[in-house]
């Protein structure tokens, strides 16, 4: 199966049904769920990522592709996602205020949940307050929060400090695109992870430490 070419390609041209439509039949044929992930959907959002760039693609067919990422990754999740297993952990995810970027971040949250953690997810666009009142809450392990522009990146330091501010004890990583980990050091983040794998890794040894 060529998932770059049945894939990526429709996703690259927004076609949400068409993409929907592949991803069903591609895991009806026993295709890898994490291939479909890594060698379909991801590569096909890259592209678009570099088009957008030089712009070559533009809001509305972003969007659009967007869309279709989301169809295929809502076909993915219950399998990814292993049922009736003890979680390993807590975790509160979000986006920050100002920023309405989800992709990253919903794989992020779908990953951990294959990864046998509960994820309550705020979505985007979250604010301080937010962020601080689902920690007050959920008294998660974790608080994991994703953020795509630089303009946006430093709500993680407001939040981290709202955070110890109001005296909770949680664990915190940060990701997303432009972020690396000097800054998410700076910003006062216990971690940075690039991509959802290492996000998923480092989750673990932080809920690991968090037991010893
Ligand atoms: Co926007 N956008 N966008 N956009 N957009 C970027 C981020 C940009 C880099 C494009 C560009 O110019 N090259 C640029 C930011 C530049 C900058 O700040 N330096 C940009 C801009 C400028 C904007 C607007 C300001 C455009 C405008 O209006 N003029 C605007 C802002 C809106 C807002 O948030 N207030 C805007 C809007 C949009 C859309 C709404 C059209 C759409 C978002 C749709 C959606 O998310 N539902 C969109 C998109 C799709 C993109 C690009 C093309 C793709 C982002 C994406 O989904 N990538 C993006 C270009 C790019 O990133 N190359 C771009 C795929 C995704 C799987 O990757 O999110 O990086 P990513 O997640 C990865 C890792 O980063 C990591 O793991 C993920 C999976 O492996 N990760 C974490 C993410 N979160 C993590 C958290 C962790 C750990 C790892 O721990 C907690």
């Amino acid at each position: 199966m060529n998932l770059k070419e049945e894939i990526s390609e429709p996703l690259i041209r927004g076609k949400v049904a068409i993409v929907a439509e592949r991803v069903k039949r591609t895991c009806e044929l026993g295709e890898d769920v994490k291939a479909i992930l890594e060698q379909g959907l991801l590569p096909g959002m890259s592209v678009v990522g570099e088009r957008f760039k030089r712009n070559e693609m533009f809001i509305p067919e972003v969007l659009a592709s967007a869309k279709a990422m989301h169809a295929g990754l809502d076909i993915l999740k219950p399998l990814l996602v292993g049922q009736g297993v003890e979680p390993r952990g807590k975790v509160v995810i979000g986006t920050v205020a100002g920023d309405v970027h989800d992709i990253g971040k919903n794989i992020v949250a779908m990953m951990l949940e294959a990864g046998r953690f509960e994820v309550v997810d705020l979505g985007v666009d979250v604010s301080v307050e937010e962020f601080v009142e689902a920690v007050r809450a959920e008294e998660p392990e974790i608080l994991a929060m994703s953020a795509l522009l630089s303009t946006t990146m430093p709500m993680f330091k407001k939040s981290i400090q709202a955070v110890e501010n109001a005296g909770l004890n949680v664990k915190i990583i940060v990701g997303g695109a432009q972020v690396t980990s000097a800054y998410a050091e700076e910003a006062g983040a216990d971690a940075y992870a690039p991509n959802a794998v290492v996000a998923v890794e480092v989750v673990g040894k932080l809920v690991a430490e968090d037991l010893r």
